[in-house]
């Protein structure tokens, strides 16, 4: 059986990463959806860094619980493709053997000048020059709002050939991954989503596992 799954910061809140829902998206007085966009980088390229300082630092600090446990034993098992909307590392972690960063991960950095790509240190700065181009035009290789996500293509065929489609720990707010249920359901995919509480995009799955990830997932795995 071919599964599809979609994580999102639902499955790492009992590894202690707070969700963007939890922090109500604020973050040091500025609401996240100005800090994680390229105008925000723009006109404060220090602050972002600092916001991504902070969840590098709090990211190395967490464990994977048990739902990332779960997801990689289920790989053994079944051809599965995990997609996440996570930066964090716990999937590759827990033992995940292939993570789909759809909006990039905390481990990266990019140069904005060169676009050359390198294993981001755990503290990064404005002034930082980027080991190709010498350039100061680092930044996170994070997709932000209005950035196009990453693996798109491999992420549309993952969904148009599953027979099982599941979100896990995600609110559906964010396009174009709070469509992903509905694109799947339309090529025929069973679609479940587990969550502790119903999310935007509720009506698009044939049925929800309620509760914390860290049990939902292994008893939805086993
Ligand atoms: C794009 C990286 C074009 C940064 C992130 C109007 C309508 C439709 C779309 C748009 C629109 N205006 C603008 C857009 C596009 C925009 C968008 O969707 N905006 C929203 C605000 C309306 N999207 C974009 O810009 C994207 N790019 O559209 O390009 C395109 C389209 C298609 C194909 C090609 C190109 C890029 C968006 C990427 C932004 N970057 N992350 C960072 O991490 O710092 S988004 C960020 O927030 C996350 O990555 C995630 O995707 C998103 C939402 O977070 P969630 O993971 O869902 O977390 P949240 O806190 O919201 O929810 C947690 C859930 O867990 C809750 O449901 C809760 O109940 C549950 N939970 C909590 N604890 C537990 C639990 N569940 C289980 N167990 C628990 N213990």
């Amino acid at each position: 059986m071919r599964i599809t799954v979609l994580t999102g910061a639902g499955i790492s809140a009992e590894s202690g990463l707070a969700t963007f829902r939890a922090v109500d998206g604020l973050w040091e007085s500025h609401r996240i959806e100005d800090v994680a966009t390229p105008e925000g980088f723009a006109a404060d390229p220090a602050l972002v860094h600092r916001f991504y300082n902070m969840r590098r630092e709090d990211a190395a600090a967490a464990q994977p619980n048990a739902a990332h446990l779960a997801l990689a034993e289920l790989a053994q098992r079944h051809d599965l493709v995990l997609v996440t909307q996570n930066v964090d590392d716990l999937h590759e972690r827990a033992g995940s053997p292939e993570v789909i960063h759809m909006h990039g991960a905390l481990a990266g950095a990019l140069c904005a000048a060169c676009s050359h790509r390198w294993s981001a240190p755990m503290v990064m700065s404005p002034e930082d020059p980027c080991p190709a181009c010498a350039r100061p035009a680092t930044r996170p290789d994070i997709v932000w709002f209005g950035e196009i996500p990453y693996h798109m293509d491999r992420i549309w065929e993952a969904l148009e050939s599953a027979d099982l489609f599941a979100a896990i720990g995600t609110s559906g707010n964010v396009y174009p991954a709070a469509g992903f249920a509905q694109h799947a359901r339309r090529h025929g995919a069973d679609c479940v989503e587990l969550n502790l509480d119903s999310s935007a995009n509720a009506r698009d799955f044939h049925r929800r596992i309620t509760g914390p990830a860290s049990r939902t997932v292994p008893e939805w795995v086993a």
